[in-house]
Formats: C-alpha cells, sequence, structure tokens
C-alpha cells in the first residue's frame, strides 16, 4: 500500500459489531469477562492496556512509519520518557546539541540523578560523536530536523554506526513526520513523535506515539506504558486518527508555504539569516534532499539583522494572521520566541552556545493562503 492510501487504511479495520466506517470513541474504562480473567473479547480488559479506539490509532501510527508496534502516549514527553526507562544506571545516551526544550529538560533534570549519562553532540560530527561510544552505550538520540534551528541528522549514517555497536537509534521525527521521512526504513529503530503537531493537525488534543521496528522491543516498551500509565485517552486517540487522514494533503501545502515564506524572509532587508532546510544555502540542504522526500516542512527560523530581543518581541507582538502560541503543525500558523518560550528551560549559556539567541523567531506555517501570511509577514516586519 502507498503512504496516501496507507494514511487512510493503514491498520484500520470497520467496527466488528456495527460496521461504522470510523472505529467509534470507545469511552469506557473497563471491559466485561465472562469468568474470571477470561474477558469478552481476549484483546480488552482495561483501557491502561488497550482500548480499540488506542489500537485503531496505533496501527494507524505503526502503517505510516513501516513499524512493527505503534503506541499510543498521553504526550510526546511521555513517550519519550517510556523509552527512557529500558535503561539503568551506568548507562550512557548520546543525543544531539539540538533538541525540543523540554526533552533537553526531562534529559538533564528528570533524569539527573538517575545514574544515565547523557552526552549533547554534533551529530554531523561523525567522527566525535565515535569517538564518545563505548561499551555503556545505549541509546542514541537525534531529532532532525531539530527544533529550533532547523539542524538535520544523516540518519543512514548513523545507523550504519549504531548498528555497528549495536547501540539502540531512536528518531525524533515531530517536525518532518513519516510524509517527508521514514527514519525506520532509514535504519533507525524507533520514531518518537509529539503527536501533538503534525500527526493531530489541529491544535486541538496533546498526545505522544513511539514506533518500534522490532515486535519483541515494541512489547516490551507496550509492557512498560502498560505499567505506568501514561496512555492517551480513547477520544484523544481518535482526533489523533482523524488527523492522520489528512496527513498528506497537509503537509503537501505546509511545504508549499514553508517554501513561500522562507524564500520572502530571505529576501527582506531585516532579516539576518533564515533556516529552513529547503534553501540552497542551509547547511544541511544536502542531507535534506537525501532524507526528506517530497518537501522540507512547513517550519521556518530566522534572526533579525540588528540582532535585538526588542525587534523580535516586536515583530511576534504584531503578527496578525500568525498566532504568538507555543506549539507547532497545526492547520493554523503559530509564531514563537524559543528563548522566551519553548526554549526557556534551557539554561542561558547553552542555549546561546548552540545558536538560540535573543532575536531568533519560530514560524509554524499553516495551510493558509501563502499571501495573506506574507503580506502579515511584510507588515510586522515594517
Ligand atoms: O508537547 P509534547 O506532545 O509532550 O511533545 C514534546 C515535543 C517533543 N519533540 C518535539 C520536536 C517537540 O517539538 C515537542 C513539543 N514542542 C513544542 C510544544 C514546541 O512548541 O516546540
Amino acid at each position: 500500500m502507498k503512504f496516501n492510501t496507507k494514511v487512510i487504511h493503514g491498520g484500520q479495520h470497520h467496527d466488528p459489531s456495527t460496521g461504522a466506517v470510523m472505529p467509534p470513541v470507545y469511552q469506557t474504562s473497563t471491559f466485561v469477562q465472562t469468568s474470571p480473567g477470561r474477558p469478552l473479547n481476549p484483546d480488552y480488559e482495561y483501557s491502561r492496556a488497550a482500548n480499540p479506539t488506542r489500537t485503531a490509532l496505533e496501527e494507524a501510527l505503526a502503517s505510516i512509519e513501516n513499524g512493527a508496534r505503534g503506541l499510543a502516549f498521553s504526550s510526546g514527553l511521555a513517550a519519550t520518557d517510556c523509552l527512557l526507562r529500558l535503561f539503568k544506571a551506568g548507562d550512557e545516551i548520546i543525543a544531539m546539541d539540538d533538541l525540543y526544550g523540554g526533552t533537553y529538560r526531562l534529559f538533564t533534570r528528570l533524569y539527573k540523578d538517575s545514574g544515565i549519562k547523557f552526552h549533547f553532540v554534533d551529530m554531523n560530527d561523525l567522527e566525535g560523536f565515535q569517538d564518545l561510544i563505548n561499551e555503556n552505550t545505549k541509546l542514541v538520540w537525534v531529532e532532525t530536523p531539530t527544533n529550533p534551528l532547523m539542524k538535520l541528522a544523516d540518519i543512514a549514517a548513523i545507523a550504519e554506526i549504531t548498528k555497528k555497536h549495536n547501540i539502540l537509534f531512536a528518531v525524533d521525527n515531530t517536525f518532518a513526520t513519516p510524509y517527508l521521512q521514514k527514519p525506520l526504513d532509514l535504519g533507525a529503530d524507533i520514531v518518537m513523535h509529539s503527536a501533538t503537531k503534525y500527526l493531530g493537525g489541529h491544535s486541538d488534543v496533546i498526545a505522544g506515539a513511539l514506533i518500534i521496528k522490532d515486535k519483541v522491543l515494541g512489547d516490551e516498551l507496550h509492557f512498560k506504558q502498560f505499567a505506568t500509565g501514561a496512555t492517551l485517552g480513547p477520544q484523544d486517540s481518535f482526533l489523533v486518527l482523524r488527523g492522520i487522514k489528512t496527513l498528506h494533503l497537509r503537509v503537501q501545502r505546509h511545504c508549499e508555504n514553508g517554501v513561500k515564506v522562507a524564500e520572502f524572509l530571505l529576501n527582506h532587508p531585516k532579516v539576518e539569516r533564515v533556516y529552513y532546510p529547503g534553501l540552497e544555502n542551509h547547511p544541511f540542504h544536502e542531507i535534506a534532499k537525501k532524507q526528506m522526500i517530497g518537501g522540507f516542512g512547513g517550519m521556518v527560523t530566522f534572526t533579525f539583522k540588528s540582532g535585538a530581543k526588542q525587534d523580535a518581541i516586536s515583530f511576534l507582538e504584531k503578527l496578525q494572521v500568525f498566532t504568538l502560541a507555543e506549539s507547532l503543525g497545526g492547520v493554523e500558523s503559530l509564531a514563537n520566541h524559543p528563548a522566551l518560550m519553548t526554549h526557556a528551560s534551557i539554561p542561558e549559556d547553552k542555549r546561546k552556545e548552540v545558536g538560540i539567541t535573543d532575536d531568533l523567531v519560530r514560524l509554524s506555517v499553516g495551510v493558509e493562503d501563502a499571501e495573506d501570511l506574507i503580506e502579515d509577514l511584510k507588515q510586522a516586519l515594517a
């Protein structure tokens, strides 16, 4: 089945009891047993373990990412947290040096006393990255493109190294979506999503996902999910499943508008630097062309010639079509100031070190008419 068919039919079955075309929202916490320990339907006894609406979503997730098992969580961070439960004191994790602020906070603050050692490295320095690998290294974690600096990591090249050393390799595929990039096909073991973003697509749900290539590892993670409990409820599972059905159409338009916005900003006299992997001058454009198939997404980040924080703030306050808000990947265009908003949990010196400056603005370009978006940017930059 091709991707555009999978988003609609992948892993989906008509409801067996009613023939409903869409899976009903099974708003139930528990399921009937005919005898102790013998549920009426052997797949369902309690919704923390499994719920049919969540199953429908999980099967769709596995289908669109080409994995053996999908798991749906109550947030992207809950999905990442569940993955981290595979590791113990003494283990080491190598992560990319530009990550969503909440992921960085989870790694550096929540897991500070866990005994797990985190390294944050430039994943494009493959030699430096390999030098860090030792017998305790258990996981490599990348976001590509990264939030907010749009750095890329070469998934196939990293997978070759992790395979050689028998290390798990996880990719946060939130920005690219499986429409543009399929990490499991490129050699990764696990894909993570903030399904709050493009998969849901309508800014109306907080959700997360893990998609695992290997069934045995998928089952182990399902056990951890069931035993800790950060599962996605039936109503939210329904919303993400509905979002996925138009993922291909939405992402196409996000990409078209993303290019137009990036090119407009590139030629604007007040703009210093535009971070968009589709631009030829983007430092990782060649990797983007290799692993992002069909477009470069709808996320665009830029800085001001003046370098002034106040210019970024005034611009954000003047926007009218773009909404100033955290999050991304919805149909509506959003704008964000990473240093004061989504990445404020990263200490200032670390932010500066990676390039999250006070004049940096991140745009999630939506699916509105591109002319209206550009007019809005023009008036806010004036
Ligand atoms: O918010 P949540 O669903 O828990 O997902 C966390 C997360 C993980 N990975 C990436 C790349 C993300 O962008 C996020 C969430 N990001 C935002 C809320 C934001 O505005 O950047």
